[in-house]
């Protein structure tokens, strides 16, 4: 029989998906957090009568705007960008810029719906944001880049602010861009606030270990995930996807805590690297991303080792699985071959990169999940790190940075765990980090009133 609170999730799931049309990612993260709030909800009845998961899944504010700039050749070329407001209960909107084609409003949202979770975990201020553009970084010069995000600056200054909205990096949007995009705001603004972006340059605010933040973040939750099963990540192998920023850091600390990266992915394929993707090797991940080739096969023919072109590293028999490179790399015939190899862990590097079925199928089969809100929370955690920094105009080293990091992703794995356990879900950190990352958003609107 289903319970009150079960139905009410399911009825609020269907008038999300009614109101909002066409928005596929959106929906399949509404899924799966209301999927574990039910029990929640049954315990906290107030939640449904205070309308607070109503008002959880609807941002409060959304922003698309055009983006004209010109190209080299002198085209004028116009892209749509966004940002998403989506909640502020416990904190200024905070989250990343994704520059991506694919960038639409259900990506952002949905993207800005995990950061809401995501950032409540962290146990720092933060409330959750995200934003970005279908401008396509893939074979664009220097110049353009810039141009086109003084242009997107131009229009995005007036929704952000240190104290209100503080934006970062994602997918396309690193340190160069980050630059490019506070020097247009300080112009604007005519003044030196540089709480207003992370991820900036360490000359003028940025924090030491931003840059590695995400991929350390997931190793050392990844870390405590085999330790609480009596192992570590000593002697194995690891399948990682992608070769962007999150797999950089996540190479770098999976090979020193002992494990051994055997394959990259890209677009145009995967590569299997037998010796392990370690020292220089790592070191080239950056000069592939700063070519904007987009290509992985640019690492096998460096290195002389396989390239399989258009397919994905998951049938690759490994003990560890990471992906870390974008939503929905993993579906479920891949996790199938995944269980079939025997793979006992898997940590969501990139931000919700199983479907929802591909995490049924694993936690059926016995395989412990780390879910990206709570594993990939270390990128957005040195960002809140870096305001802290700014706020205190003081700057400290990368020890300092990288021992909170571990502490607050350790309290991540703690909270999550011990959330599920108490609702009943030992072992799953789906459910769990969903629940912890809820409740504290939750009992802050509560706290707040009816707005
Ligand atoms: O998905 C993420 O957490 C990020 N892209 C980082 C966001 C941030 O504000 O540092």
């Amino acid at each position: 029989m289903a319970t009150h609170a079960q139905k009410y999730c399911d009825e609020l799931y269907r008038r999300v998906v009614e109101r909002n049309a066409n928005e596929p990612e959106f929906h399949q993260t509404v899924k799966e957090v209301l999927g574990s709030l039910v029990d929640v909800i049954e315990k906290h009845p107030e939640y449904i009568e205070l309308g607070i998961v109503e008002r959880i899944v609807e941002p409060e504010r959304q922003f698309m705007f055009r983006v004209p700039w010109m190209d080299d050749a002198g085209n004028v070329q116009v892209n749509r960008g966004f940002r998403v407001q989506f909640n502020s209960a416990i904190g200024p909107y905070k989250g990343g810029l994704r520059f991506h084609p694919s960038v639409n409003l259900s990506i952002i949202k949905f993207l800005g719906f995990e950061q809401t979770f995501k950032n409540s975990l962290t146990s720092l201020p933060m409330g959750g944001g995200k934003g970005g553009s279908d401008f396509n970084p893939r074979g664009k010069s220097d110049a353009e880049v810039m141009r086109f995000c003084q242009s997107f600056m131009t229009e995005l200054y007036r929704y952000i602010g240190p104290d209100t909205d503080v934006p970062a990096g994602d997918l396309g949007v690193g340190g160069r861009e980050i630059g490019y995009l506070f020097g247009q705001y300080k112009r604007i603004k005519g003044s030196f606030e540089n709480g207003v972006l992370t991820g900036k340059g360490l000359s003028f605010g940025g924090s030491l270990a931003r840059p590695e933040a995400t991929g350390f973040g997931i190793s050392y939750f990844c870390q405590e995930m085999l330790k609480s099963k009596g192992t570590s990540f000593e002697g194995k192998t690891v399948a990682l996807s992608g070769f962007g920023n999150v797999t950089w850091g996540t190479a770098i600390k999976v090979t020193e805590l002992g494990g051994k990266v055997v394959t990259l992915s890209g677009p145009d394929g995967y590569i299997y690297d037998p010796d392990g993707v370690n020292g220089e090797k790592i070191d080239y991940l950056l000069e592939m991303r700063a070519s904007c080739r987009d290509k992985v096969q640019d690492y096998a023919d460096k290195y002389g080792v396989a390239f399989f072109p258009g397919e994905k590293p998951w049938g690759v028999k490994v003990d560890v699985v990471i992906p870390c490179a974008t939503q929905n790399d993993i579906h479920t015939e891949d996790a199938k071959k995944i269980v079939a190899n025997g793979v006992k862990f898997v940590c969501e590097g990139a931000n919700m990169p199983c479907t929802n079925e591909a995490v049924d199928y694993f936690l059926a089969n016995g395989v412990y999940v780390g879910p990206s809100k709570a594993a990939n929370a270390g990128g957005v955690s040195v960002s809140g790190l870096e305001m802290s920094q700014n706020s205190m105009r003081i700057a400290w080293s990368f020890e300092e940075v990288d021992a909170k990091l571990k502490d607050i992703m350790l309290n991540i794995y703690r909270n999550a765990s011990m959330a599920a356990e108490e609702y009943g879900h030992k072992d799953n950190l789906v459910i769990g980090a969903n629940i912890a990352g809820f409740i504290k958003v939750a009992e802050a609107m509560k706290a707040q009133g009816l707005v």
